[in-house]
């Protein structure tokens, strides 16, 4: 660790969940800009971990424990010596928390509290990954966007854990002094994403032959981020981030469900209508937007993965060229919707 004209530079960096989807992506990410810096994952490898999302990276620089982030016992014998925790690991799907709030609440609540603990025991300086979700939603027509102003209104088990996990932190920060940042980013796509979630659920659905499911009216809009941005993003906080700050994290990439499958349907050769109506999702929220102009006017970031096109053509490729990554998941996965109607 060094400070320098206000810049933390770590050089031992633990990353809860760097076997999941954008915790992978991060891991690569600091491997491949910042040969410098040693990252060990700590992570419980539960349905959505998989230790071959970082496979190929040098064992010299990267090393994973396999455990969970609960287990106060393991965290006193690998958090010592880290200069930095960035963290990831949660429950992660919001289908899955209607479905089973509970390790929702394990992980992401108390699972964050023995983090927290940690951190401050050995002062390690902690940055945490958090969602625009906890801010509930905004009507569809409403052109406001969420900022770090905006009040928490959480609608779902997920959200209201992440939206729990945020207030430990501050809490931390305020009472403990512990030196953290926050950050709350849109939904993320690209390589690695458990295909639970919907453009890999629709793009591996395709390519099975399988219908692509839509839920409620396809009006829903989510603001879209490539992962390469988040995890961009994710390091300007960590190393040029105000202590006990939130940052805002999004790439102005609003879309509806109904046409981002349809962009989905047209890029891989099908009928743009070759697609299934399923029930609405319980509490489904309608629209999520984020105005990141905190993180561009103090920190200077900007994505750059700017054609949202471009990235979903690249993530289909991706998916059509790693059918072994993706296969036995999503005949789990699948069957887990059926049950469920969706
Ligand atoms: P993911 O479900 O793909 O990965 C989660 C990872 O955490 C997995 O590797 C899993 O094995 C691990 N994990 C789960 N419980 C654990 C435990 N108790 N101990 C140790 N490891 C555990 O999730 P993701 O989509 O990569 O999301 C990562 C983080 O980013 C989460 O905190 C999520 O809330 C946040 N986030 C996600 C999005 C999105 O679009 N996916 C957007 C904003 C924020
Ligand atoms: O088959 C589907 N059909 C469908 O219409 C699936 C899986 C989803 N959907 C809809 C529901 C949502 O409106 O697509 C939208 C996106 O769904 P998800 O991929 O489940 O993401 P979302 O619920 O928006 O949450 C995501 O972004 C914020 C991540 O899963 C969270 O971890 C993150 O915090």
């Amino acid at each position: 660790m060094a400070a320098n004209s206000g810049v933390f530079e770590p050089r031992n960096i633990l990353v809860t969940g760097g076997c999941g989807f954008i915790g992978a992506n991060f891991v690569r990410y600091v491997a491949r800009n910042h040969p410098d810096v040693h990252v060990t994952v700590l992570d419980k490898l539960t349905y959505a971990g998989n230790p071959e999302n970082i496979a190929g990276l040098p064992e010299s620089r990267v090393e994973l424990v396999v455990g969970d982030i609960c287990d106060a016992a393991l965290l006193e014998r690998v958090v010592p010596g880290h200069d930095a925790i960035v963290h990831f690991a949660a429950e992660s799907h919001n289908d899955n928390s209607i479905a089973d709030p509970e390790p929702f609440i394990r992980t992401n609540v108390e699972g964050t509290m023995r983090l927290l603990e940690a951190a401050r025991k050995y002062d390690v300086r902690f940055h945490h990954i958090s969602t625009d979700e906890v801010y509930g939603d905004l009507a569809l027509d409403d052109p406001a966007r969420f900022s770090e102003c905006s009040p928490y209104r959480p609608s779902s088990p997920y959200s209201a854990s992440k939206a729990a996990s945020d207030h430990l932190v501050r809490a931390w920060v305020r009472t403990y002094g512990l030196r953290a940042t926050i950050s709350n980013c849109s939904n993320n796509y690209g390589p690695y994403q458990h295909v639970e979630k919907f453009i890999p659920r629709q793009i591996t659905s395709i390519l099975e032959g399988i219908r692509p499911k839509l839920y409620g009216t396809g009006e829903n809009v989510r603001d879209w981020i490539h992962t390469e941005d988040h995890s961009s993003a994710v390091w300007e906080i960590l190393t040029r981030g105000r202590i006990g700050e939130t940052y805002l994290i999004g790439a102005n990439g609003e879309m509806s469900n109904i046409a981002v499958l349809r962009m989905i349907l047209r890029l891989m050769g099908q009928p743009e209508d070759a697609f299934d109506w399923t029930r609405d999702r319980p509490g489904h929220d309608r629209r999520y937007a984020i105005d990141a102009s905190k993180l561009h006017a103090e920190l200077g970031w900007k994505p750059m993965h700017t054609n949202f096109e471009s990235g979903l053509r690249a993530t289909i490729d991706w998916y059509t060229n790693h059918r072994e990554w993706w296969v036995a998941s999503k005949a789990a996965t699948e069957a887990r919707y059926r049950a469920q109607g969706m």
